[in-house]
């Protein structure tokens, strides 16, 4: 069965909060805040379970932006589903977890070099207000075998 998560990408008019990814999946990359679905939860409340848990925030204002497809080489990792999610106004300071240190970044210098491949394909879709389904395939962690991206105007 494929693997559900969540991705929220907190954002302003001009910035955006990313999380350095401290440990397990993704370690070391710079990434919004997410996980997976445990039993019994919506997507929705999965997101904001986990930005809680990752970013001690709590989103006031949250719509899913996209649906992100993954499928790895390999078997290097199952295959992925990943809901992200669009947060622009949320309650609380964010504070740094156990998996995650938060930080601000202008809109204009995204580190997209120290980001998942795929990021720099969509995220400008969802500053820009726009909805997207993307499929990603990848070879290891840092290889993108190949990158589909389409804009919709509603979410499936
Ligand atoms: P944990 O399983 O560690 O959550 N995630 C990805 N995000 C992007 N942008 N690209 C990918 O390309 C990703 N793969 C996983 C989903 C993992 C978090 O990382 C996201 C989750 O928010 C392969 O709890």
């Amino acid at each position: 069965m494929k693997k559900i998560l969540t991705l929220c990408i907190v954002h302003d008019e001009s910035r955006v909060l990313l999380g350095m990814k401290k440990r397990g999946f993704g370690m070391d990359k710079w990434n919004g805040f997410g996980g997976k679905i445990q039993d019994g939860e919506t997507i929705e409340q999965a997101a904001v379970r986990e930005l809680q848990e990752e970013a001690g925030i709590t989103p006031l204002k949250m719509e899913q932006f996209g649906l992100l497809n993954f499928k790895f080489q390999d078997g290097a990792s199952e295959e992925m589903e990943v809901a992200v999610f669009s947060v622009t106004d949320f309650d609380g300071i964010p504070t740094e977890s156990e998996e995650m240190r938060p930080a601000w970044f202008l809109k204009s210098e995204i580190p997209y070099e120290k980001m998942w491949a795929d990021d720099k394909y969509w995220l400008p879709l969802l500053f820009a207000g726009k909805k997207f389904n993307g499929n990603f395939e990848y070879m290891d962690y840092n290889i993108m075998l190949s990158h589909e991206v389409e804009e919709l105007n509603q979410i499936l």
